[in-house]
């Protein structure tokens, strides 16, 4: 494995973080008022805290989190982190992630485990290799490292890929990025939540909010399970559940919100070193540091918010895997679950203000957005703090569904659509 970190120090780094969570953190009662408020504890709403605090000197912010921190998608997701997106502010916004992920650990001292092994996109058709040759030249333009790697290279560089040209999906070359890879997904919500804390954030789990209260066009704050929290600025980074939480303040996104499965084989020696995708038949491998197999799927094609998803994805996930990976015929699956994602119709993010003042969102990152947490967080921080976006988020904003101006993403893992 190319990981700079043993399973060591990820151990001790979990111990740390359990004895820190008692002994720091508790569970703080939400004071009467805050600043800031940013709703949802996963890896987005938790980094947003942390930078505001550090980058903006505010402090008297709280994070509402109706579960426990990481709980969401942030410890659903199969952690796939890369760059490699077609148009340039997708290119943009996702670089600036992967830039911040390659010192994340050293900034936060946690180890988060991030391990550049790179990722492949595999092309089974003639549109594929189009696509990917496309993307490849678009990638470079931008300065993002991308190769196109012709079937022998892929065998070489992936031994355990299916080359045959008779299989129904035949391997047809593929793209590499080498700086991309996979993080430990947890420890990002655990690094930024303990160094947020640190600088006086309160993180507060089990607290649902329940209602949002305006006066006029403006922010007055937020029911809670655990009270009314009065506040001039609300942040949502609430993955899956964007649309509920809007409508609570009278607004309606352009969001669908459906189930995304994935699963982990029995855990078994070093076998792949890489991680690889196929949007074509909607499946990805790599192997985590425990030695299982992360396998990811495709969403359900229906809108739901049951955190499982169907059997009949898995299967089609399932055949997939073992048509590309023979070797891996006789593996048993050790657990299943799924995550609810909110899909922008242009398969591309919001993060944005709004047009109640005081109410921003950061939503619709469907299959994508574990990759994008670092950058996600800063920008969304800047766009609070400053009540302006960053040149990196402009395009993301919320008024694109009014004026057309879309990010029509196909860089996009295929399963957004
Ligand atoms: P979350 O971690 O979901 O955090 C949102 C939090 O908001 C949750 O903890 C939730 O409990 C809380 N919340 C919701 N409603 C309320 C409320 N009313 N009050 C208070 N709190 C509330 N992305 C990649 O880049 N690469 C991948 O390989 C990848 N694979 C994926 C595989 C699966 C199976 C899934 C489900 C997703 C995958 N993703 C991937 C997408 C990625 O996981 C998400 O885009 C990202 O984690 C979202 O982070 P977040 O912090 O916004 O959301
Ligand atoms: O966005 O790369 C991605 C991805 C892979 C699996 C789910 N999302």
């Amino acid at each position: 494995m190319k990981n700079k970190y043993s399973i060591f120090t990820l151990i001790k780094n979990s111990f740390s973080y359990h004895e820190n969570w008692q002994k720091a953190w508790g569970n703080p009662k939400p004071k009467s008022y805050y600043d800031i408020v940013i709703v949802g504890g996963g890896g987005h709403g938790l980094a947003t805290a942390y930078y505001l605090a550090k980058e903006h000197n505010l402090k008297n912010i709280a994070v509402v989190e109706k579960g426990w921190i990481g709980g969401g998608n942030t410890g659903r997701n199969t952690t796939i982190i890369r760059s490699n997106y077609l148009w340039d502010a997708s290119a943009g916004l996702y670089d600036h992630a992967l830039k911040i992920w390659e010192n994340l650990s050293q900034e936060l001292n946690f180890n988060v485990m991030f391990s550049q092994r790179g990722v492949m996109n595999l092309a089974h058709n003639q549109h594929d290799v189009r696509e990917l040759k496309r993307r490849t030249h678009a990638n470079r333009l931008n300065g993002i490292d991308c190769e196109w790697l012709n079937v022998d290279q892929v065998k070489e560089f992936c031994p355990i890929i299916n080359c045959s040209p008779d299989i129904r999906y035949p391997v047809m070359g593929s793209t590499l990025q080498r700086r991309a890879g996979t993080a430990r997904h947890d420890a990002v919500a655990w690094g930024y939540a303990r160094s947020a804390d640190s600088m006086g954030v309160d993180i507060i789990q089990n607290c649902e909010v329940k209602g949002i209260k305006r006066k006029g066009d403006s922010i007055e704050g937020l029911e809670t399970t655990k009270g009314f929290i009065k506040t001039s600025k609300i942040g949502v980074a609430a993955a899956g559940h964007s649309s509920v939480i809007a409508n609570m303040a009278g607004l309606k996104l352009p969001l669908e919100s459906k189930p995304l499965q994935a699963l982990v084989s029995e855990p078994i020696k070093p076998i792949i070193d890489t991680v690889v995708m196929s949007n074509a038949v909607h499946a990805y491998v790599s192997q985590s540091d425990k030695g299982e197999l992360v396998i990811g799927a495709g969403t359900d094609s229906y809108v739901s918010y049951t955190q499982k998803g169907t059997h009949e994805i898995i299967e089609g996930t399932l055949k997939a895997v073992l048509e590309l990976y023979p070797i891996f015929s006789r593996l048993r699956m050790l657990r299943q679950w799924g995550g609810i994602v909110d899909i922008c119709p242009d398969a591309s993010p919001i993060i944005s203000k709004t047009s109640i003042k005081g109410l921003y969102f950061n939503c619709g990152w469907g299959t994508g957005g574990f990759k994008a947490t670092p950058g996600s967080g800063h920008l969304f921080a800047y766009t609070i703090a400053k009540d302006e976006p960053h040149a990196l988020n402009a395009p993301f904003n919320i008024n694109r569904f009014v004026s057309g101006d879309l990010v029509d993403e196909h860089g996009a893992a295929a399963v957004a659509h």
